[in-house]
């Protein structure tokens, strides 16, 4: 699990995201054009999900291992959403963390719903967890990271660049993007996905959606505040939907025509 926030300050949060929620709900009548989205063209395909063979640091939860299918493209935001486009849509936007100085940083502190609420207004979604690591993978079937398998390094521009291990976000697009152009997918901000949390349902295999109830919704992709385990691509977490944290923020995905 992420790291939790003491209870006293989620409490704090809780009450002033619901305000949030119903303000970015408010503006939903048609996709809001925000400045700083670029989507990125995800292609339809089949890949391999979950723990890659000979990568000994799975938990349970990243199997079985099995071919999933991605049945029609999908664009995905090339970035975290970040403070400056979430204050573009959101009347208020509760207090980002003190390592959070620029509108490009991701923002965190926000509830699953309110992070659907903003996909919605952009004309998007939330990705589905078989999507996001899809497009994590850029392509990489047997990678443990976006970018093949050495360990991350806290540098900005390196391939295999990646915010972890330490005191804060970073600005989205410090490190390389992977195959398909996507930045972050390895740490900066955990990103909340539609799924409810669960075993892998084996059995399917095109566009699986996740169990149909939970108690908590997904996360990926690690944070700033994690170790390089947390960062690999078949990692999962999750988190109950109505809690925010320092170290978890989203990104959209939108359907296309072609
Ligand atoms: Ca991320
Ligand atoms: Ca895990």
């Amino acid at each position: 699990m992420p790291r939790p926030l003491a209870a006293s300050l989620v409490a704090l949060w809780l009450a002033a995201a619901t305000v949030h929620v119903q303000a970015v709900r408010a503006a939903a009548q048609s996709p809001a054009s925000v400045s700083g989205i670029s989507w990125a063209r995800i292609p339809a395909g089949t890949f391999q999900m979950g723990c890659v063979p000979g990568d000994m640091r799975c938990d349970p939860d990243e199997a079985p291992r099995r071919a999933v299918t991605i049945s029609r493209p999908f664009d995905l935001m090339a970035t975290e959403v970040t403070v400056g486009m979430y204050r573009a849509v959101a009347q208020d936007v509760d207090e980002q963390p003190a390592w959070s100085t620029s509108p490009d940083h991701p923002v965190v502190i926000v509830t699953w719903w309110e992070a659907r609420a903003f996909c919605e207004v952009v004309g998007g979604r939330l990705p589905t967890e078989a999507e996001w690591e899809y497009a994590a993978r850029g392509g990489r079937n047997d990678a443990i990271y976006p970018w093949g398998d050495r360990d991350p390094d806290d540098r900005a521009g390196a391939v295999n660049g990646a915010g972890f291990e330490g005191g804060g976000g970073r600005p989205v697009r410090t490190f390389a993007p992977n195959g398909f152009g996507l930045f972050d997918m390895a740490g900066n901000a955990w990103e909340w996905v539609a799924d409810w949390t669960g075993p892998y349902a084996a059995d399917v295999a095109t566009d699986p959606l996740g169990p149909p109830t939970g108690a908590a919704r997904v996360v990926r992709g690690g944070s700033y505040g994690d170790d390089s385990r947390n960062l690999r691509v078949s990692n999962r977490s999750a988190n109950l939907p109505r809690a925010v944290n320092v170290n978890i923020g989203f990104r959209c995905a939108r359907d296309v025509s072609s």
